[in-house]
């Protein structure tokens, strides 16, 4: 399933700065990504864009991160 829109994600396991960047690059690297926000603090990750969800756990998760969707938003339209 593709996805338009941006998707929240609950990351576990984020330590520290490092971990952080490691999400990111994850997240940035899956197709369809457009942008990427990930907070230590509160171990959420948002992504902007049209990209696979399962491919975004999955990207996660090869990092040695745990995720899973936080919330869907399917009526944020693209400000473009
Ligand atoms: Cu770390």
């Amino acid at each position: 399933m593709l996805f338009n829109m941006s998707t929240e994600l609950n990351i576990s396991g984020m330590t520290c700065g490092h971990c952080q960047t490691a999400v990111t690059k994850a997240l940035q690297g899956v197709p369809g990504v457009k942008d990427v926000q990930v907070d230590l603090q509160t171990g959420t990750a948002v992504i902007e864009g049209q990209a696979d969800v399962q491919a975004l756990i999955a990207a996660v998760g090869e990092e040695g991160y745990g995720a899973q969707v936080r919330q869907e938003r399917p009526d944020v339209q693209p400000n473009s």
